[in-house]
């Protein structure tokens, strides 16, 4: 397999949990600082123009951090990636879905890439707002999910990952504070080998 990835991206997630799967895998990464993304070769490999992106041994790719995340799970069931019981199924997705598709697609993305909201670059600084504005609000409302627990819900799962991209974003990149159970997250995902292997090749 191999993973197409940018330093501190999102596809950090899918990088964590490779290295919890511990299965083989390359690293390719994809530099966005020559807008690599959007040039040919990459779009061969994902038309999206975004990574993460998993290539498999079959040679198909796979996009989507919550797509990757089940597959990656379903395949390798003997690390209970995605726990047992269906309303801790549903809950684990609940919270996956909210840190992908809110916090990081409406809040984070506002706050890092303003113009993909806005054309007139008088605008970004209130996009930037309402983005981190989000973003808060939404690491607030996790906050309150993790409450007494350690993971998202009670064991590490798929959704953990997805939360930690997040929350690294909000220390290492913009230094906020972070709620007080979402602030345990961070740290024991930070104390994982796992994550500990996937920040040091990525060089963060
Ligand atoms: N919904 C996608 C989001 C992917 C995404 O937004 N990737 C960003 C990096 S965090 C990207 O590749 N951006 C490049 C660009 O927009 O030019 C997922 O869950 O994988």
């Amino acid at each position: 397999m191999k993973l197409f990835y940018s330093p501190g991206s999102c596809a950090l997630g899918v990088h964590i949990l490779m290295e919890e799967i511990g299965a083989p895998f390359g690293l390719q990464r994809v530099n966005f600082a020559e807008r690599e993304q959007y040039g040919e070769a990459y779009r061969a490999i994902s038309p999206k123009s975004k990574v993460p992106a998993l290539e498999r041994d079959d040679g198909s790719v796979l996009t989507e951090y919550q797509a990757i995340s089940i597959w990656l799970a379903l395949t390798h069931p003997e690390k209970r990636l995605i726990p047992t019981g269906v309303e801790r199924h549903a809950r684990m997705m609940e919270a996956m879905e909210y840190v992908v598709g809110t916090i990081h697609a409406s809040g984070f993305r506002r706050v890092f890439r303003p113009a993909g909201f806005a054309p007139n670059s008088a605008d970004h600084d209130a996009v930037k707002a309402e983005g981190l504005m989000i973003a808060k609000d939404g690491l607030a409302l996790i906050d309150k999910v993790l409450a007494g627990k350690d993971f998202i819900v009670g064991d590490f799962s798929i959704a953990d990952p997805a939360l930690f991209y997040v929350t690294f974003w909000a220390v290492r990149r913009l230094n906020l504070g972070l709620p007080s159970n979402v602030q345990r997250h961070y740290e024991q995902m930070v104390d994982r080998p796992a994550v500990r292997k996937a920040l040091k090749d990525e060089g963060l």
